[in-house]
């Protein structure tokens, strides 16, 4: 959908205090930041310890080899949490391929595993009625393999929709995305415990200075099918391919009142029509400004439907640019790169929101999973969007060092 990809970056209001995701695109593997960032690859200039066998001389990051971080409890960040929820992270097979450090931390320090790119209908059917899942088993068996939970992402995302899904009648689309739900679901029973089946389809609208034709996205999928049914029909192949997998609705900015409003009205609607939704993921993708109090806002705002829904955090990282929002809609204007050392005080910002956050999590009992959208600061898409620029959104930094961040989240005696 290439068409749609360019036209929905266009999402941010003028002034751009609101966040919007553009995505890299429709085609793409996940970006390996870090190797844009820096020529090193392997041991690097980082500080991490072990016995590295890449080569290069990298400006900080460090994206391969088999360097080891240093010495960190085994399990310390998904141990913290085991009473209250699970940790994961995004991963994906360039970093599994490598066998470089993300995916050393990603097996030692986190309970879940979210495929970043092999689980979307772009990969698994980019040509009508042909199922490839040969990139999705990969990711899935490392992670199962682990002894890890998987978050299946996703089912339905308008940026990754081949363009022969929404080709036909309503009747055609609804077949066709009900063989294709049915298909995937069934493949991976078993394997993959939750699926974000729709992901993004609340209306976009407020990132284009109106804020009148929600709550539905009246995009693509809307526009092919004539309405929002699509959302329906997939959730209810889902549930009859798995009856165990936990069904997810997943959406970006529901930390912002109105993106957050929209949302329940498309809950409020899926449960009147019975549509079997068993959850809610809120991708809080922060800025080092964001409040937490508007992250939880979100959580309360869910439980006081009393749908019984569960609550998931599910692509957290904390960008520490807050653009204009010509920088989203054209490029122009982004705040200057800070280069490859993040500023001590930008650092002790993000572990501050990061704890605030985690303290607040751990007090809502239908929160059940948090999810980071990577693990090294290099593995992060924001290195790229949306503009090349170094970032330090994650936990760890280029090394494979837990930052101040992750200090502040597992030690309550730690000082930031
Ligand atoms: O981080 C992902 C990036 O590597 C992919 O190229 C891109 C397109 O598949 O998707 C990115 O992840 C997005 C996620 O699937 C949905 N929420 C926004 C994320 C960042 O764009």
């Amino acid at each position: 959908m290439a068409e749609f990809s360019a036209r929905d970056r266009l999402r941010l209001l003028a002034g751009g205090s609101a966040m919007f995701l553009a995505g890299c695109g429709g085609s793409n593997p996940p970006v390996n930041s870090g190797s844009l960032l820096g020529s090193g690859d392997g041991s690097g200039t980082g500080t991490g310890t072990g016995t590295g066998t890449g080569t290069g001389t990298g400006t900080g990051t460090n994206t391969g080899g088999s360097t080891s971080p240093a010495a960190l409890t085994t399990g310390l960040l998904r141990d913290h949490y085991r009473n209250n929820f699970q940790i994961g992270t995004a991963l994906s097979n360039q970093r599994i391929a490598a066998n470089d450090l993300s995916a050393q931390i990603a097996a030692d320090q986190f309970g879940s595993i979210t495929p970043e790119w092999e689980l979307k209908p772009e990969v698994i059917q980019p040509t009508p009625g042909v199922f490839n899942f040969s990139e999705a088993d990969r990711v899935v068996d490392w992670a199962l393999a682990n002894g890890q939970t998987v978050r299946g992402h996703a089912l339905v995302w308008h940026e990754s929709t081949p363009d022969h899904f929404l080709q036909g009648s309503r009747e055609d689309i609804r077949l066709r995305l009900e063989d294709y739900v049915s298909t995937v679901v069934d493949y991976f029973r078993g394997r993959v415990a939750v699926w974000d089946v729709v992901n993004e389809v609340t209306s976009a609208d407020v990132y284009r200075g109106s804020d009148g034709v929600g709550p539905d996205r009246q995009e693509d999928w809307f526009n092919a099918v004539g309405n929002a049914d699509y959302i329906d029909w997939a959730f209810r192949a889902a549930r009859a391919a798995d009856p165990n997998a936990l069904l997810f609705i997943s959406e970006y900015d529901t930390e912002t009142q109105l993106k957050r409003d929209w949302l329940i009205q498309i809950l409020r609607r899926l449960s009147a029509r019975g549509v079997p939704v068993d959850g809610v993921g809120h991708q809080f993708h922060f800025f080092i400004d964001t409040d937490p109090a508007q992250a939880l806002a979100a959580i309360d705002a869910v439980d006081n439907e009393f749908l019984g829904l569960i609550n998931h955090a599910t692509e957290i990282d904390v960008s520490f640019y807050r653009d204009p929002g010509t920088c989203w809609q054209t490029g122009t204007n982004c705040l200057a790169d800070l280069g490859p050392n993040a500023p001590a005080d930008m650092l002790a910002q993000q572990a501050q929101l990061m704890r605030s956050f985690f303290d607040g999590m751990v007090l809502r009992s239908s929160v059940e999973s948090v999810s980071f959208w990577g693990v090294r600061d290099s593995d992060s898409w924001l290195n790229t969007s949306p503009v090349e620029r170094f970032n330090f959104p994650l936990l760890f930094d280029r090394d494979g060092e837990p930052k101040s961040a992750f200090h502040a989240i597992t030690d309550p005696n730690y000082v930031i």
